[in-house]
C-alpha cells in the first residue's frame, strides 16, 4: 500500500508516494511538484535503513527504558528552575520538526517553564526574512504563490542557488521558460553557480553588495517613472525617506559595471511582472534584514506585489521552517504570528493556554543561546532536530560551550552526531516516515506528513517525547494529547481564539477538524479562515497589518566598505547533500555526486598560494583550521572561497567547516553571516595522500580523512602531515581489517604503495597511497569491491580493455559521470535531450540538467563536479 506524504528535505514542499518497501514517487496531485521530484527526493528510499540508528533513550552512553530517561530529564529541568529561575533552561530546535511537535514545544517554554528560551536554527535561515517582512508588512507574510513564478515575465533570484537548493521550482521555472521564451531570468550572486545557466543574466555581484543594487534600483524606479503612485499613497508610507536615502548609494559599490547595472534595472523597471526570490545570500548577512527591505521597498514602491506573477518572495530552507514561524518558534515570537512585547497578545495566549505564567520578553537567539552556555548561564539543554556543534557558526565554539552545560539532552534519530557526541541524555525520535503532523512550505501551504514504517526500537515522535517531559514536570492535563491531531486542533482553535488581532495567519476554519479529516487532509494555502476559503494572495490591496493598515518603505543604507586581510568565506550548499548529512549521506548515489569536503578558489589565486588542483587547502581562523579539497575555478572571484557546509567530524577528520566562520551577525534579526567569513588559506603540506575503497566502515585516521558511503561499501580520501612509515599498520586502522591475505606493492623510488586484501576469495578492501593527489579510477576500484577480482586488476587502479573510467557522478538518478558526458560531448552532442538521449542521464528528476547544460558551454563554465 502507498502513502501520500510530503519530502522531508527543502521548503518547496514536493508530494511523495512513499511505500514500505522503499519506493518514492513524485505525486501527481500535489500543487507543489506535481509529480516531480529533484535527486534527494528521488533518493529517500536509500535513507530510511536502521544503519546508525538512535533506536532506544540513552544516559551516559547506556541503553535505557523510556521512564527513567523521562524521569532524569524532567527532574533537572525542574531542579534548574528551582535553582537558578526559568531562564536558565534552554530549548534549541529546528525547522524541520512538524508544526505539532513545534507547538508543543513552544508551549512548554513559553506557557509553563514561563522563558523565552527556545530558538530555532531558521535564526540561521529565515530570521531577517521574518524581521525584513514585520518592518515593511507589520507581519512575517510571504504574499505570493508558486504559481507566481510561472507567470512572470521578469525572475530575480538574489543570493539562491535554485537549482541546486530548490531544484523542483526550478524545473517549474525551467519549464515555463521554455514554453514562454520572451520570460528573462536574473541572477544576482556573487559566485557563477548552476542556476547562472538558465540566467539571460548572471550578476556577478560583490559580496553584501545587493543593497547598493537595490538602493540603485529604487532610485531608478523614482527618476524614471514606474512608480505606481496610487498604491503607494493608499497603502504605502515612507516613500520619500526611501527614495532618498537610496539616492545615497552608489550602484557601483555593488560591484557591477554601470552596463551591467543599466541592463538590469531597465529590465526590472520595465516589467510589470517581475518576481524578485532570495534566499540566503540575502538572509545569511551582517546586512540582512536591510537587504530584504531594500527588495521590498522596489516591490511596494511599484505596486507590484500580490498580483499574479508579481512580488517578492522569500523561499523557505527547510521543510517546516515557515510552520515553525507560525508556531512561534523564534525566540522574539509568539504562536499564531502574535508578539511577545505586546500586552493583549500575551495575555490571550496565555489565557488560551490555561497556563501558570508566559514569558514576557524575548528570548536568547542562536548565538546568544550557545554563548550564554559558555558563560555557564543555561544549566540544562535541550537540542531538538538539529546538529548545532556543526551547523552554528564557530562550530568548534559552540561545541565547548555545550560541553559547559550541566546537562544537555539531544533528540535525534541518530546515535552519532556532532552534537550526539556532547550529550548526556539522548532521546531516540521517530524519523521522516515513522510519525505524523504537518508542515508548511515556502508558498504558506500545510501539507500531511504521514507514517508509512513500522515505528523502529522504542522511538517516539517528538511531540510525543515533549509531552511527556512535560507531564512528568508536572504540567499534566495542558499536554494530554493522544495523537498529532489532537495536538493541531488545539493550534487551529488558538488561532480562532485570537481572530480579534486580525493577523495574517489563520488557520480558524481547521479547529474542529476531525481525526478523520487530519487523516486525509489536502494540501492547503493559510489562511484558512473557514473550510470553505482558503489560500490566495496578500497585499493585492493593501491591507498591510501595521496597526494603520499601510506598509512601510525603510530608509536604507549600503554598508560601508571595509578593508580586511585573508580570504572572504562563502559557504552554502551542494545539489546531493543535505545539511550535516545524517540522512542523504546513507546514499551511494548520492554520495558520488560530490564524495568529499571542497573549496572553490579563483586559479589565480590557487597559484599564488601554489596549491594544484586536488591538492589540500588549509583555513584558518580563530585559532581553528579546517581541511578541503582544492578546486580552482574562476566561478568564484579572487580574494573569494566557497565551500559547501555539510561535512562534519562524523565525516572529515578535519571537522566541519563551520569551524572557522565568525558569529558576526545582523543586528535586526540576529541572524549570522555565514556567507562572509574571514579566514587565511595556505596550502596544506601533506607527506601522503591516499584513497580506500573497502566493504565496511572506514575507521578516521589522518589529517584529512572524508568518508563516504559507496555501492559497495564505504570509501575514504585520506592524507596527513606525517610521513607514511607503515602502510599496511595504516591500512589495518582505516579499515580494521582481520585475516584474510593482504597484497602490498610498492614502488619505494616513486613513493607508491597499493594494498589489497581478500577474504575468502573476495576483495575486501583497497589502499593506493602516493605523494601527490591519488589518481586512480575510484570508480574502478569500488566497483571490484566484493568480488573475485584478481590482485593485479584490483592494484592496477583502472579499468582494463573497453570499460572507462565514469568519473564523478553527475545525475545521481541514472549514475551517469562526468567522463561519460564529456564523450558523449565529444561525440556531437549539442543539446541537453542529445546529452539524454546518449547516457540517459537528466531523465529522471531532472536535477542535473542545469549541469548538463554546463557541459554544453566552453570548458571553463562547467559546473560539474571535477
Ligand atoms: N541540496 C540542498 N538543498 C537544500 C538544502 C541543503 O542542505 N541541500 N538546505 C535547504 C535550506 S535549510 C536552505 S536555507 C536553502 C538555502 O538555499 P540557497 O540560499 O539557495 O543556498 P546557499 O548555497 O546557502 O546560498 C545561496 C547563494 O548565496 C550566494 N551568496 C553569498 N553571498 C552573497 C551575497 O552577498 N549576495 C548575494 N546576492 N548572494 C550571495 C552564494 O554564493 C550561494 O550561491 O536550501 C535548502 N535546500
Ligand atoms: N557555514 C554555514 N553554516 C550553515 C548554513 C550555511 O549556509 N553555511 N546554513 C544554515 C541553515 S540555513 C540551516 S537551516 C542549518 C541546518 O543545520 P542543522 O539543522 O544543524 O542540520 P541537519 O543536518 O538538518 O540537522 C538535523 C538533525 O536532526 C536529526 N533528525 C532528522 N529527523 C529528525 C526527527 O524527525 N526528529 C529529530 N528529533 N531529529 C531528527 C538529523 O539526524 C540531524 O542530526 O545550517 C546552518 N548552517
Ligand atoms: S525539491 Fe527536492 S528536496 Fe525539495 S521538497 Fe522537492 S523533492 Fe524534496
Ligand atoms: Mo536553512
Amino acid at each position: 500500500m502507498s502513502t501520500c506524504t510530503t519530502c522531508p528535505y527543502c521548503g518547496v514542499g514536493c508530494g511523495v508516494i512513499a511505500s514500505p518497501d522503499g519506493t518514492i514517487k513524485g505525486d501527481p496531485d500535489h500543487p507543489a511538484n506535481y509529480g516531480r521530484l529533484c535527486s534527494k527526493g528521488s533518493a529517500l528510499g536509500e535513507t530510511i535503513d536502521l544503519d546508525g540508528r538512535l533506536l532506544a533513550p540513552r544516559i551516559g552512553g547506556k541503553d535505557v527504558d523510556w521512564d527513567s530517561a523521562i524521569k532524569l530529564v524532567a527532574h533537572r529541568f525542574s531542579d534548574a528552575i528551582r535553582d537558578h529561575g526559568p531562564d536558565s533552561i534552554a530549548f534549541y530546535v529546528s525547522g524541520q520538526l512538524l508544526t505539532e511537535d513545534y507547538y508543543v514545544a513552544n508551549k512548554l517554554m513559553k506557557g509553563y517553564i514561563g522563558s523565552a528560551n527556545i530558538d530555532t536554527n531558521s535564526r540561521l535561515c529565515m530570521a531577517s526574512s521574518v524581521a525584513g517582512h514585520k518592518r515593511a508588512f507589520g507581519s512575517d507574510t510571504v504574499p505570493g504563490t508558486y504559481e507566481d513564478l510561472e507567470e512572470a515575465d521578469l525572475i530575480v533570484l538574489v543570493g539562491s542557488n535554485l537549482a541546486w537548493c530548490h531544484p523542483v521550482l526550478h524545473q517549474r521555472i525551467a519549464a515555463a521558460k521554455s514554453a514562454r521564451p520572451g520570460m528573462r531570468v536574473v541572477n544576482v550572486d556573487p559566485r557563477r553557480t548552476a542556476t547562472s545557466q538558465l540566467a539571460d543574466l548572471h550578476l556577478q555581484i560583490a559580496p553584501d553588495g545587493d543593497i547598493a543594487l537595490f538602493n540603485g534600483l529604487l532610485a531608478h524606479i523614482a527618476a524614471e517613472g514606474p512608480v505606481n503612485k496610487a498604491y503607494v499613497s493608499t497603502h504605502v508610507n515612507g516613500f520619500a525617506a526611501a527614495v532618498a536615502a537610496a539616492e545615497c548609494s552608489n550602484p557601483r559599490d555593488s560591484g557591477l559595471s554601470a552596463e551591467s547595472l543599466a541592463q538590469f534595472y531597465a529590465m526590472w523597471a520595465g516589467t510589470e511582472k517581475v518576481v524578485t526570490v532570495y534566499s540566503q545570500g540575502v538572509n545569511q548577512s551582517a546586512c540582512g534584514s536591510d537587504k530584504v527591505n531594500a527588495i521590498l521597498n522596489c516591490h511596494l514602491a511599484t505596486g507590484r506585489i500580490g498580483r499574479p506573477g508579481m512580488g517578492p518572495f522569500s523561499v523557505t530552507g527547510q521543510p517546516n521552517a515557515m510552520g515553525g514561524r507560525e508556531v512561534g518558534g523564534l525566540a522574539n515570537m509568539l504562536a499564531n504570528h502574535l508578539d511577545i512585547e505586546n500586552a493583549e497578545h500575551r495575555d490571550a495566549v496565555q489565557a488560551f493556554w490555561r497556563s501558570p505564567t508566559i514569558c514576557t520578553a524575548p528570548g536568547l537567539k542562536a548565538v546568544d543561546l550557545f554563548q550564554a552556555c559558555a558563560e555557564g548561564k543555561i544549566k540544562a539543554l535541550w537540542v531538538m532536530s538539529t546538529n548545532p556543534a556543526a551547523s552554528m557558526p564557530d562550530a568548534a565554539g559552540v561545541a565547548e560551550a555545550i560541553g559547559h552545560v550541566p546537562f544537555t539532552v539531544v533528540s535525534d534519530i541518530m546515535v552519532r552526531t556532532d552534537t550526539c557526541d556532547l550529550a548526556d541524555v539522548l532521546l531516540p525520535a521517530a524519523g521522516w516516515g515513522e510519525k505524523n503532523g504537518t508542515v508548511t512550505n515556502s508558498e504558506r501551504r500545510i501539507s500531511r506528513q504521514r507514517a508509512f514504517l513500522p515505528v523502529p526500537g522504542m522511538v517516539r515522535p517528538d511531540w510525543q517525547i515533549i509531552c511527556d517531559v512535560a507531564r512528568e514536570m508536572g504540567y499534566g492535563t495542558a499536554f494530554d494529547f493522544d495523537s498529532p491531531a489532537a495536538v493541531f486542533r488545539e493550534y487551529a482553535a488558538l488561532s480562532a481564539a485570537v481572530t480579534q488581532f486580525g493577523r495574517d495567519f489563520d488557520i480558524s476554519g481547521l479547529a474542529d477538524i476531525s481525526d478523520a479529516d487530519y487523516a486525509s487532509f489536502a494540501p492547503a494555502q493559510w489562511p484558512i479562515p473557514n473550510q470553505k476559503s482558503a489560500g490566495g494572495r496578500f497585499f493585492e490591496d493593501g491591507g498591510f497589518y501595521h496597526p494603520d493598515g499601510r506598509a512601510r518603505m525603510l530608509p536604507i543604507s549600503a554598508p560601508l566598505a571595509h578593508v580586511a586581510n585573508g580570504f572572504q568565506l562563502n559557504t552554502g550548499r551542494i545539489r546531493d547533500q543535505w545539511h550535516t548529512m545524517t540522512r542523504t549521506g546513507k546514499s551511494a548515489r548520492l554520495g558520488a555526486h560530490m564524495a568529499e569536503p571542497y573549496v572553490e578558489v579563483h586559479p589565480d589565486d590557487a597559484k599564488n598560494l601554489e596549491v594544484g588542483a586536488t591538492e589540500l587547502i588549509e583555513i584558518e581562523a580563530g585559532g581553528h583550521r579546517s581541511l578541503l579539497r582544492a578546486l580552482p575555478t574562476d566561478r568564484v572571484s579572487k580574494g573569494a572561497l566557497f565551500a559547501p557546509m555539510h561535512w562534519t567530524r562524523q565525516r572529515n577528520a578535519s571537522g566541519p567547516v563551520n569551524a572557522v566562520v565568525h558569529t558576526r551577525v545582523d543586528p535586526v534579526s540576529g541572524q549570522p553571516a555565514l556567507k562572509s567569513g574571514r579566514v587565511s588559506a595556505r596550502k596544506f603540506d601533506a607527506a601522503w595522500y591516499g584513497f580506500v575503497a573497502t566493504a565496511h566502515p572506514v575507521r578516521q585516521y589522518g589529517a584529512y580523512c572524508a568518508v563516504a558511503r559507496t555501492v559497495t561499501g564505504w570509501q575514504a580520501e585520506v592524507a596527513d602531515g606525517r610521513p607514511l612509515n607503515d602502510a599496511l599498520a595504516t591500512f589495518k586502522v582505516l579499515t580494521s581489517v582481520q585475516g584474510g591475505e593482504i597484497s602490498e606493492m610498492n614502488d619505494r623510488t616513486a613513493g607508491l604503495v597499493r594494498i589489497a586484501h581478500r577474504v575468502e576469495g573476495k576483495l575486501n578492501a583497497v589502499m593506493f597511497c602516493a605523494p601527490g593527489p591519488v589518481a586512480v579510477s575510484r570508480a574502478h576500484a569500488i566497483a571490484l569491491i566484493g568480488t573475485d577480482a584478481q590482485v593485479t586488476d584490483a592494484l592496477s587502479g583502472r579499468a582494463r580493455g573497453a570499460a572507462l573510467d565514469p568519473g564523478a557522478t553527475v545525475c545521481a538518478c541514472m549514475g551517469v559521470g562526468l567522463n561519460d558526458l564529456r564523450r558523449a560531448v565529444a561525440l556531437g552532442a549539442t543539446s541537453i535531450d542529445a546529452l539524454s538521449a546518449a547516457t540517459g542521464a537528466g531523465i529522471n528528476c531532472g536535477a542535473c540538467r542545469p549541469e548538463l547544460a554546463g557541459l554544453l558551454l566552453p570548458a571553463t563554465d562547467a559546473i560539474a563536479a571535477e
